[in-house]
């Protein structure tokens, strides 16, 4: 049996502003440092001792991490991280307010393009301020890898090579993991676990800053679907408060 705890970032600035961010770098807002903060005494609470964290590049799941795993008294252990685990790339739409959009383009395309399964939204061009593509943090990824948009069917095939290469050695060695990743990549990885369909992703969403508990077999599947929130009655008020941005 291993041990999986999944940790989305608490709220960041652009969370809060109600902003699609994707792969753009913001921080934390003050309330998502103190949620990540509660995420850490959530893990202590629980007496889970973690050995191995990974987390994006991406400071807001960087930083979330940190704060949890000092409040956990754990921040100690090794990190790895990757670009793999990032948010999903919001293409053109990043930046842009989720409510204005909503209402410019109507709620099917917004919904299209918030939670379809693979339809990207329109991809950003390689000359837009909030493009990555010169980013140095990617500076070794040939340039075809980086992506202008990404649709969640295009996360799962980036990020499920690290989960087989990297996180599940961790878990086969008896290691107890904690990734530290964002909405729409932890969505990617919860389908890849709990075998949901295309069409049933849609209806997922991921509470910031609550950490989420795996007990997995021997062939790295879950014991229970949709593992257990550490605090079930704060991820159920989150929840739905995720799926309710951009409504007015
Ligand atoms: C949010 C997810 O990502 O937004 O990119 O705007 O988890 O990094 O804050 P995160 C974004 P939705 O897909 O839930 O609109």
């Amino acid at each position: 049996m291993a041990t999986l705890v999944l940790l989305r970032h608490g709220e960041s600035v652009w969370n809060a502003e109600g902003l699609f961010t994707g792969w753009v770098d913001v921080d934390l807002s003050e309330k998502g440092e103190e949620e990540a903060v509660t995420g850490g005494d959530l893990l202590l609470d629980a007496d889970l001792k973690l050995d191995v964290v990974h987390t994006s590049v991406l400071k807001r799941a960087i930083r979330t991490a940190n704060i949890a795993l000092d409040a956990a008294e754990q921040l100690w252990i090794p990190v790895r991280r990757s670009w793999r685990l990032n948010e999903r790339h919001y293409g053109a739409l990043q930046g842009k307010n989720k409510a204005q959009t909503r209402e410019e383009y109507g709620d099917e395309q917004f919904m299209t393009w918030r939670r379809s399964y693979d339809t990207p939204p329109p991809p950003i061009a390689d000359d837009d301020p909030l493009s990555q593509i010169n980013d140095p943090r990617y500076a070794l990824l040939p340039s075809e890898l980086i992506p202008r948009t990404e649709c969640l069917a295009d996360v799962v095939d980036r990020l499920l090579p690290y989960w087989y290469d990297a996180v599940v050695p961790d878990l086969a060695a008896g290691r107890t993991v904690l990734i530290a990743a964002h909405g729409n990549s932890l969505r990617a990885l919860v389908k890849h676990l709990d075998g949901i369909s295309d069409e049933d992703i849609a209806g997922l969403n991921i509470p910031t800053g609550i950490p989420l508990l795996y007990e997995l077999d021997e062939d790295f599947e879950p014991l229970k679907k949709g593992g257990e929130y550490l605090d079930p009655e704060a991820a159920k008020e989150s929840i739905a408060a995720v799926a309710n941005q951009g409504k007015k």
